[in-house]
C-alpha cells in the first residue's frame, strides 16, 4: 500500500467477524480496565489501559506503517516520548550527542533533567557537518539525537551518513521527524534506529491534541520502550489516539498544501526589502538545498526569517498580524507565528542561542492551509509598517 492508502486503512480494518459490529471508524475505547473470566485467562489480550488499549493500538499500528517501521508506542506528549527513549536506552554515566539546534523544550529536558540530575553526559554539536558527530564520539556514547530540519533554524543533517557512523560504533540513532512527517521523510529507511514525533503537530494537525510517538523496526529497542511506556506510564489517552487517527487520514493532502503555501511565502519574503534572510529548505538559497532534495520528498510548511529590524520591530510585527495567530506550536491547519527568542527557545541561555544563530529578530511561521492571497496580504500589511 502507498502512503495515502495506509493513512486510511491500516489500524482501522472493520471487524466483520461474528460479534464484530463492522465499524468503519475504529471505536473509541474509553475503558480503563478489561474484565476477565478467571485470573489466569487472558482477557482478549487486554488487561489495563496503561499497558495496552485498542484505540491506542490502532494508532500505533498506523504510525508504524506510515514510517515504514514495525513497532510504535504512543505517549502523552512529544516530550514524554523523548523522555521514555532516553530512560530506555541510557543509564547514568553514558554519553549522548545531540544537534545543537533543537526544540527548546527538548534541550531543556536533556540539560536540566538528564544531564544535571541523572548524569548523562551530553555534547551539542553542529550536525550539519558529519565530521562534528564523528569527532564527538566517545567510548561511552550510546545515543545520537537529531532533528532535521531543526527547530527553529531549519538546519539539515545527513541522516544516512550519520547512521553509518552510529552503525559502526554501535550507537543508537534517533531522529525527531516532527517537522517533515513520514509523508516527506522516512528516517528509518535512511538508517535511523528510532523515529520520534510530537503528534501534537502535523500528525494530528488541528491544534486540539497533545501527544507523541516512537517508531522503530528493532524488536529489542521496542521491547525496552514498551516496558517503560507501561512502567513510567506516560501513555497517550484513547481520546487523543482517536483524534490523531482521524488527523492522519488527511495528512498527505494537508502536507501538500502546507508546502505549496510555505514555498510561495518563502519566495515572497525573500524578494522583500524589509527582510534580511529567509530560511526554507525548498529555496535554492538554503545552504543545504541539495541535501534537502536528496533526503526528503518535500520541504514542509515551516518558514523562518529575520527582519531588517530589532527585537521590538519583530515583536510589533508578530503582534500586528491578523491571520497568523501568535502562539507556540506548529503543524496545524491554521497559520501560527512566534518569536523563538522570547517564546519556544527562551529557556536556552542567550549566549547559546547566539551561538546556534537564533537572533532576536528571528520569526518562525507555521504556514497553514488558508488561501495564499490572504496570507500574503496579512504579511505585507505588517512588512509595510516597518
Ligand atoms: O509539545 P510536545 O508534544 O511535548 O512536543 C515537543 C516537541 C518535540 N519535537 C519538536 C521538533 C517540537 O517542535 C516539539 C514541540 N514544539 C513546540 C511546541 C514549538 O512551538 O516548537
Amino acid at each position: 500500500m502507498k502512503f495515502e492508502t495506509k493513512a486510511l486503512h491500516i489500524g482501522e480494518e472493520p471487524n466483520l467477524s461474528e460479534g464484530g459490529s463492522g465499524d468503519v471508524v475504529s471505536p473509541l475505547h474509553l475503558t480503563s480496565t478489561f474484565a476477565r473470566n478467571k485470573i489466569d485467562e487472558p482477557p482478549r489480550g487486554y488487561e489495563y489501559s496503561r499497558s495496552s488499549n485498542p484505540t491506542r493500538n490502532a494508532l500505533e499500528k498506523r504510525l508504524a506503517a506510515l514510517e515504514n517501521g514495525k513497532y510504535c508506542t504512543a505517549f502523552a506528549s512529544g516530550l514524554a516520548a523523548t523522555t521514555t527513549v532516553l530512560l530506555s536506552l541510557l543509564k547514568a554515566g553514558d554519553h549522548m550527542i545531540a544537534f545543537d539546534d533543537l526544540y527548546g523544550g527538548t534541550r531543556r529536558l536533556f540539560t536540566h533533567l538528564f544531564n544535571k540530575k541523572f548524569n548523562i553526559d551530553i555534547n551539542y554539536v553542529d550536525a550539519r557537518k558529519v565530521e562534528n558527530i564523528a569527532d564527538a564520539v566517545k567510548d561511552r556514547t550510546r545515543l545520537i539525537w537529531l532533528e532535521t530540519p531543526t527547530n527553529p533554524l531549519l538546519k539539515l543533517c545527513d541522516i544516512r551518513s550519520i547512521a553509518s557512523i552510529a552503525w559502526d560504533k554501535k550507537i543508537f540513532l534517533a531522529v525527531d521527524n516532527t517537522f517533515m512527517t513520514p509523508y516527506f521523510q522516512l528516517p528509518l529507511e535512511l538508517g535511523a534506529d528510532l523515529v520520534v514525533h510530537s503528534t501534537t503537530k502535523y500528525l494530528n494537525g488541528h491544534s486540539d491534541s497533545v501527544g507523541g510517538a516512537v517508531i522503530t523496526s528493532d524488536e529489542h529497542i521496542d521491547e525496552k520502550i514498551r516496558f517503560n511506556q507501561n512502567a513510567a506510564g506516560a501513555i497517550l489517552s484513547p481520546f487523543d489516539s482517536y483524534m490523531i487517527l482521524r488527523g492522519t487520514k488527511t495528512l498527505s493532502l494537508r502536507m501538500e498544501r502546507h508546502q505549496q503555501n510555505a514555498l510561495a511565502i518563502a519566495k515572497h519574503l525573500e524578494a522583500h526589502d524589509k527582510v534580511e534572510r529567509v530560511i526554507y529548505p525548498g529555496l535554492e538559497s538554503h545552504p543545504q538545498h541539495q541535501l534537502a532534495k536528496k533526503q526528503m520528498s518535500g520541504y514542509g510548511g515551516m518558514v523562518s526569517f529575520e527582519l531588517k529590524s530589532d527585537l521590538n520591530g519583530a515583536r510589533g510585527f508578530v503582534e500586528g498580524l491578523k491571520l497568523f495567530t501568535l502562539a507556540e506550536s506548529l503543524g496545524c491547519v491554521e497559520s501560527l507565528v512566534e518569536l523563538p527568542a522570547l517564546m519556544t527557545h527562551s529557556s536556552i541561555p542567550p549566549e547559546e542561542r547566539e551561538k546556534t544563530g537564533i537572533k532576536d529578530s528571528l520569526i518562525r511561521i507555521s504556514v497553514g492551509i488558508e488561501n495564499i492571497g490572504d496570507l500574503l496580504e496579512d504579511l505585507d500589511s505588517q512588512l509595510n509598517k516597518l
